[in-house]
């Protein structure tokens, strides 16, 4: 490639006001020619720019520093852009652009609010004080001033970059921290607190909407044998198997919980006493088939059911329908194990 001879910083001018001179050697030197940030996957950029000169000229540059481009004409077509689940996270606006200004646009998009962030750097030729000022209470984060200096455009967005590459740590961090106070770490399943918030959240649902819940308590049966015999190691996958087949039989929107140590709290939305029996029977029969049996090396795992329903016109509280199902557990334990007790709702019942 050829590079360039003159001296100095290379200018690249997209005020529609000046000539931009084409040639590719203009920008020789003044990058690394690498994806500026985090180099991960290509990053997008979005260019907003009514004057067509300067945005081939500043999508050429920014392709040749390695970032992918999506340019907009104007500023309805980048307000379009911008508003698509996979928009670019980082755009470019030019301030004065037909349709939507730049300022306009930040407006716009942070009244909007939402995640991920979007970095939007302002380019103007503006240099009054005051509308900078303006442009950045706006909601940007950055400008740039017309005609700028490619060095400053570079650092500029991977200093923007950086924010991004830092907001998406951010958010994974606290997803990983809810995660962690939501789901049981052995099994991948609502933990206690959460699947009771289930049952909570849908008992006052089923209240307003008038369907019934299935609720069901599960206790593997003579599990302290598999520990006995098979050692803990063997006891945890059991438990990990028997959480997969039990969110394996439920619907998207039903909760499966780890209530204790070998005890699942199953929360079935919309599911009447006929529904819950026929959804309990395959549940169990899910659980007692085979290969639960090998990872516990001939052992047969099975697991007793506690069922019951609550209706909407009932005022049966999340504690009592907790105690039925146990009471619908203890005697599917002393029944024979292996079995589903249902214990009628409670219609009427006012506490
Ligand atoms: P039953 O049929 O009456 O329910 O008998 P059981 O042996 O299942 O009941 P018991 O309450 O006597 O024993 C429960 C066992 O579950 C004892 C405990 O060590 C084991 N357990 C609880 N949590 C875990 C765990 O996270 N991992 C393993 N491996 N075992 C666990
Ligand atoms: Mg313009
Ligand atoms: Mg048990
Ligand atoms: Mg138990």
């Amino acid at each position: 490639m050829r590079r360039m001879t003159t001296t100095g910083t290379p200018t690249l001018a997209v005020d529609s006001r000046t000539r931009y001179t084409s040639d590719e050697t203009c920008f020789a030197g003044t990058s690394t020619g690498q994806t500026p940030g985090s180099g991960k996957e290509t990053m997008r950029i979005l260019i907003a720019e009514d004057s067509a000169p300067s945005r081939l000229a500043l999508e050429r540059v920014l392709v040749k520093w390695g970032y992918e481009v999506v340019p907009c004409r104007d500023g309805s077509a980048a307000w379009e852009q911008l508003q698509l689940p996979d928009a670019p996270r980082l755009a470019i606006l030019d301030w004065m652009m037909p349709g939507y200004s730049g300022p306009e646009i930040c407006r716009m998009l942070r009244a909007k609010g939402g995640e991920p962030y979007t970095y939007l750097l302002l380019l103007t030729s503006k240099t009054l004080k005051e509308d900078l000022i303006a442009g950045m209470e706006a909601g940007a984060d950055d400008y740039v001033t017309k005609p700028f200096d490619l060095h400053e455009l570079n650092v500029r967005l991977r200093a923007g970059m950086r924010i991004l590459d830092l907001q998406a740590e951010l958010l994974e961090a606290r997803e990983k921290l809810r995660e962690q106070a939501t789901k049981d770490s052995l099994t991948g399943l609502w933990n206690r607190r959460s699947i009771m918030e289930i049952l909570e959240r849908e008992r006052a649902r089923s209240q307003r909407e008038g369907a019934p819940i299935g609720v069901l308590m599960i206790d593997l049966d003579h599990f302290k044998q598999v520990n006995d015999c098979f050692g803990h190691l063997a006891g945890d996958e059991v438990l990990r198997e028997a959480g997969r087949r039990l969110l394996a039989s439920v619907r998207p929107y039903d909760g499966v919980g780890r209530y204790g140590g070998e005890e699942f709290l199953v929360v079935l939305p919309g599911c009447d006493e006929a529904g819950l029996r026929a959804r309990a029977e395959s549940m169990r029969a899910a659980i007692a088939a085979p290969p639960l049996e090998k990872v516990s090396q001939g052992l047969t795992v099975s697991a007793s059911f506690g069922a019951t329903v609550f209706m909407p016109q009932s005022a049966v509280s999340v504690s009592d329908l907790i105690r039925i199902a146990d009471e619908a557990l203890y005697e599917a334990k002393h029944t024979g194990r292996n079995r589903v007790v249902l214990r009628s709702p409670l219609i009427g019942t006012l506490r």
